[in-house]
């Protein structure tokens, strides 16, 4: 019966696994990840398998195929009815490869006991799988007991008779992994202790992290670690044409994964990157730099014919520098800078160009200035030392403009103004350069900085000195001013030749202070720094310069010294005669309180008009000159005496020089002759670089001359009107210095000129404006634009200041207000003051506090200035020395003149209130800065040219860097200052 039971069985389940084999034939087809590796897979074994059952009617081996006739192996045992099973089925020796952990993966149907007709007692669920290691294959010979058990395995499905019923399988599928192995291979086993199995495959793999090409990197198959948690790490190599610093790593896990990639291989240069492999460059193309990533067009002029090119080559003519960016294209050396201009101040010089027309397609250049200074007519120079200095400096300026200072006066000079890029080296010496040929003019000489005190009595102080740095000229006299510390108001003055004075007088042990200055030709310089000496106690009658006498030295000379101090006191009368007597004739010594001389002395300035004889004034200040020395050549112009001619003059052992020739018209009378020759009179008492310069008279042949330098741009007004819009604001800057300093000299000198006005300015070939026409009743006579007041006078209405015109108060204060007046002819380029207004109509108009209005383009700081030389109360006008220093201040510093006068309010034909220019709350740039507690600041402010309120409210945040605010928050404060001073101003405009 149960042999039956047994067999009927037995067939069911035949049936059962050829409907199983049927869906594995399908499935042999299928992939297995490309992270596994199989040692053994029983499904795809062609020939016998060949394991071995034990004991031989245990595990049997199903002989099917499938639909192809490929055999399927499939083992199976169902010895569920009988007691004591131990079924084993041993697989052949697998060898591992090298794996050192292994996965079998066992696909089986097992039998579900309850299902088993009578409640087996001796039927199982489980069986058990076992392996055993070893380096070689061992044969058959295996006891149980050597092999090593991997586990129990359980069926998560068991099939039932219902399932055999409805053809359903329920194939389990179970997966151990077996390590770490030691040895080159191993055998499996599978023990049945008595279930119903058909084990249907058997696969035994090992896991790898497979071949990948990662970040350029090539990473190899990778078996596994031994450990399941075990992270292998890996070195890649880079890829063809590629490199690397570090190589690239990565790390294999135990589950067959690349995790964690580290670092990167980059193609060489020459080539690039495309889909994972390096590509090289084509022809035109180009890849210098690993930071690149794919190969580059050959920039502008530039090419390369090759493949593979890191770099490419300069067209002809082209260059690079090594600092060059790779993809900037090549450049060539830029062309000379153009329209270079000078513009001549005593001994500076002010260059000016504009940048060369082609920079050679960069942005660095620079120029750089060769002085040379000409010496002789053949034009031999020599380089110009290091005491000239360069503002801001002598090589590679970024800007178009340099101040060259302390040259020699009435000195030729060279300048060379050069310009390089960073690839003019490569043309070297090719320069690019344009000259500029200069002469300086006269100029005064620098401050003496080296003063000694030599013989000290207690009432004398003896003060040498040496020669200044720079005399500029033939030392004529030097000027000692010296006062009682703390008593300034109470000065005297020596003039002397020598670099020796003694100061007597002085009170005994008292501190003096002491100023020297020199004096050529060209003028005073100024005043040394201050110098205190002190004079000797009462009792010591002298004591030496050189230091401290010993103590024990002074008491072993007591006696000595007694006796010659009263030696001192019989003889000082003879003494002060001595030294009256022994003092320099020329020297001279005048005492000043409060401004005002104290003793009878020489005055600077001396009227003509104060000498009985004219003649004899002449005579005093002018030189006679030859008329065999004058050549006329042309007539340049008609004066109120007679024609002004030029031609050269020609004095013995002399240069030849042009001249201008005023002639005085036969006929004359007396009288006119006085005056005509007053001019020279007064002329040859001055000498500065801003004053026209007088050669000298001829009185002694017909007609009578006047000889001056001659100014090749003629007079100021109608040089300007002629070259309408053709300066710089520098330029017209320079040249209104220069006429302020010829002002401040006269005024220096005590000298009113009545008649400032662009008509009587004149200008050299390098631009140097010079005062010209002085006169005594020329105002009065000669001037086309004088016009009789009420009171009788003829007056220049337009340029004149309302007190001289109401009561002929000419003084210095009123050639202010002309100097105004002269600023906007020339920043209007020689345009009428006041227009076609009646000279009537400009008195009213003036004195109901209309002014000019501010001309086109002019700068805000200048027409302040103006507005300033204009004010009412000539004592608040400036004087010529603040206004010389104002406009040094803004020549030095450019910026200060970007900010102009609003054009869009301006109207040109219309006089403006002074009140309404004003458009800020705050009257100075001082009390603005007090006001937001920033008052450190105003000196600065003050040296940079910030010196209006409207200047200020155009400032940047730059421009407050670089004035010297350099703290955020300072910065930061006064920015929001102005900007609130800007809303106000465009209010207060807005309302007017
Ligand atoms: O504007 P201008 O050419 O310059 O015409 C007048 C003219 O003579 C009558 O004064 C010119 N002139 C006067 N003095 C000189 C001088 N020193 N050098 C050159 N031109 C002069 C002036």
């Amino acid at each position: 019966m149960s042999m039956i039971l047994q067999r009927s069985y037995i067939k069911t389940l035949s049936f059962k696994v050829w409907i199983c084999f049927f869906v594995l034939a399908v499935s042999r087809i299928r992939c297995i990840p490309d992270n596994e590796v199989n040692l053994l897979d029983s499904r795809s074994v062609m020939g016998d398998l060949g394991w071995i059952a034990y004991p031989k009617n245990g595990w049997e081996e199903i002989g099917e195929v499938d639909e192809n006739y490929a055999p399927i192996h499939t083992y199976q045992v169902c010895k569920v009815m009988e007691h004591n099973q131990n079924n084993w089925l041993h697989t052949n020796w697998i060898l591992n490869e090298g794996a050192q952990r292994v996965f079998v993966e066992l696909k089986f149907t097992l039998r579900d006991c309850n299902s088993l007709p009578g409640g087996l007692g001796t039927c199982k669920e489980t069986f058990n799988v076992y392996y055993y290691e070893s380096n070689d294959e061992e044969g058959r010979n295996l006891r149980e007991s050597q092999y090593t058990k991997i586990d129990t395995i359980a069926a998560d499905e068991s099939f039932t008779e219902l399932d055999l019923g409805d053809r359903v399988m329920k194939l389990n599928t179970e997966v151990r992994d077996v390590g770490p192995l030691t040895k080159k291979g191993f055998y499996l086993a599978f023990q049945d202790l008595g279930a119903c199995i058909a084990l249907v495959s058997v696969r035994v793999f090992y896991k790898k992290c497979p071949f990948v090409v990662k970040n350029l990197a090539l990473f190899p198959d990778t078996i596994t670690g031994s450990d399941s948690s075990q992270l292998l790490e890996v070195s890649g190599t880079c890829v063809n044409n590629s490199v690397a610093e570090d190589l690239p790593r990565m790390h294999c896990s135990a589950e067959g994964e690349w995790l964690v990639p580290i670092g990167r291989c980059m193609c060489q240069a020459g080539y690039e990157e495309v889909n994972g492999s390096c590509q090289v460059c084509k022809p035109g193309f180009y890849r210098s730099a690993l930071q690149t990533q794919s190969c580059s067009k050959c920039p502008p002029h530039s090419f390369t014919k090759v493949e593979g090119s890191t770099s490419c080559q300069c067209e002809q003519g082209y260059y690079k520098r090594d600092s060059d960016p790779a993809n900037m294209a090549c450049t060539r050396p830029p062309s000379a800078p153009r329209n270079a201009i000078s513009n001549v101040n005593e001994t500076s010089v002010f260059l000016e160009w504009t940048a060369p027309e082609e920079t050679g397609g960069r942005k660095d250049l620079c120029y750089t200035i060769q002085c040379k200074k000409i010496s002789g007519d053949q034009g031999h120079y020599k380089l110009c030392g290091s005491h000239v200095r360069f503002l801001p400096q002598r090589t590679c300026l970024r800007n178009t403009s340099v101040m060259v200072v302390d040259l020699l006066a009435h000195t030729n000079y060279t300048f060379d103004v050069e310009v390089v890029n960073g690839v003019s080296e490569f043309t070297a010496p090719l320069r690019q350069y344009v000259s500029l040929n200069v002469t300086t003019n006269q100029a005064a000489p620098s401050p003496i900085s080296v003063v000694k005190k030599g013989k000290t009595g207690k009432n004398s102080i003896t003060v040498s000195w040496q020669e200044p740095d720079r005399p500029n000229g033939i030392i004529l006299e030097y000027e000692i001013k010296y006062f009682e510390k703390d008593q300034e108001t109470s000065y005297t003055i020596i003039k002397s030749k020598e670099t020796e004075v003694v100061a007597d007088g002085l009170k005994p042990s008292s501190v003096y202070i002491f100023q020297i200055r020199a004096r050529t030709s060209a003028g005073y310089g100024s005043f040394s720094r201050r110098f205190e000496f002190e004079t000797s106690p009462y009792l010591v009658a002298a004591s030496s310069d050189q230091g401290q006498v010993p103590i024990i030295a002074v008491a072993i000379t007591v006696g000595v010294i007694l006796l010659a101090v009263v030696t001192g006191f019989l003889l000082s009368g003879r003494r002060c005669g001595y030294s009256k007597a022994k003092q320099d004739p020329e020297e001279e010594k005048m005492h000043f309180h409060n401004g005002h001389i104290q003793f009878p002395g020489v005055r600077t300035y001396i009227d003509p008009h104060t000498y009985e004889d004219p003649n004899q004034a002449v005579h005093e200040f002018a030189k006679e000159i030859d008329v065999s020395c004058i050549t006329i050549e042309r007539v340049i112009g008609a004066g109120e005496f007679g024609e002004v001619c030029s031609g050269p003059l020609r004095l013995p052992g002399k240069r030849e020089i042009q001249v201008a020739i005023k002639t005085l018209k036969a006929g004359y009378t007396e009288k006119q002759r006085r005056d005509f020759l007053a001019e020279a009179s007064i002329m040859g008492q001055f000498d500065h670089p801003n004053i026209i310069h007088l050669e000298g008279v001829v009185t002694k042949s017909k007609p009578v001359m006047i000889i001056t330098e001659y100014m090749e741009n003629g007079s100021l007004d109608t040089f300007l009107k002629k070259n309408d819009g053709q300066f710089t604001v520098i330029q017209l800057v320079g040249m209104l210095r220069g006429i302020a300093s010829g002002m401040r000299y006269l005024s220096d000198m005590g000298y009113v000129h009545r008649d400032l006005a662009a008509r009587n300015i004149l200008v050299n070939s390098n631009l140097v404006c010079k005062v010209s026409d002085f006169g005594l009743s020329r105002v009065l006579e000669d001037d086309p634009e004088a016009a009789y007041t009420t009171r009788g006078g003829k007056i220049p209405i337009r340029w004149t200041a309302p007190e001289a015109i109401a009561f002929r108060k000419f003084t210095s204060a009123s050639d202010v207000w002309s100097y105004g007046i002269v600023m906007w002819e020339v920043m209007s380029y020689g345009e009428r003051p006041y227009w076609e207004m009646s000279n009537q109509d400009v008195i009213k108009a003036v004195e109901e506090n209309y002014r000019l209005p501010g001309p086109m383009d002019c700068p805000t700081a200048l027409y302040h200035l103006m507005m300033d030389c204009w004010q009412k109360d000539r004592n608040s006008r400036p004087k010529f020395e603040e206004i010389v220093s104002l406009l040094d201040k803004l020549i030095r510093n450019p910026s200060s003149l970007k900010s102009l006068v609003n054009t869009s309010n301006r109207v040109s034909n219309l006089l403006v209130e002074p009140s309404s220019t004003e458009l800020s709350v705050y009257s100075s740039v001082g009390e603005w800065l007090e006001a937001i507690k920033m008052g450190r600041y105003t000196e600065l402010f003050m040296e940079s040219g910030y010196t209006s309120v409207d200047v200020v409210a155009q400032m940047t945040l730059d421009d407050l860097r670089r004035v010297g605010v350099n703290l955020a928050g300072h910065q930061k404060k006064i920015l929001n200052s102005i900007q609130e001073m800007r809303v106000q101003m465009m209010n207060a405009t807005l309302a007017i």
